[in-house]
């Protein structure tokens, strides 16, 4: 059960489906911990996603419940993602949304990163 409050993981949610290749990604990393892939509706120029392959609905699951190797893992992945993307050098933004205020679509843990172009303070 999530630790957050919002309701239980759905094994159909459209990343989980991702991750089981049911439907197509443009997947551009993938290891033990960690899936990468493009955005189906890109906010930036380069604009990915990182998900774990454990079923955890979000931040406050993943942090609370992940074991210690999964968490260093995903966190791995995410800044390598980044580093072959070209991006460590210009820099670039990692955002996660958590539940409804934080405007989460999708029931499964996830980082947004951004990059490609200067980002200003924020995004709208
Ligand atoms: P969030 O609000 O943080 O839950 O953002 C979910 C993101 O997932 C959103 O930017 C659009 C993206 N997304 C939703 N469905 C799909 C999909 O089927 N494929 C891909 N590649 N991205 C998706």
């Amino acid at each position: 059960m999530p630790v957050s409050g919002l309701p239980p993981y759905d094994p159909g949610n459209v990343f989980a489906r991702i991750l089981r290749s049911e439907i197509p990604a443009k997947r551009i990393y993938e290891d033990e911990h960690a899936l990468a892939f493009h955005d189906i509706a890109p906010k930036a120029p380069v604009h990915v996603l990182v998900i774990p392959k454990g079923e955890y609905v979000s931040v406050a699951d993943f942090s609370a419940q992940a074991g210690a190797e999964a968490v260093a893992g995903f966190w791995r992945a995410v800044g390598e993602v980044a580093r072959q993307l070209g991006l460590e050098g210009p820099g670039y933004r990692v955002l996660t949304n958590m539940g409804p205020d934080g405007g989460q679509e999708v029931p499964h843990f996830h980082v947004h990163i951004f990059g490609g172009r200067a980002l200003g303070p924020m995004l709208s």
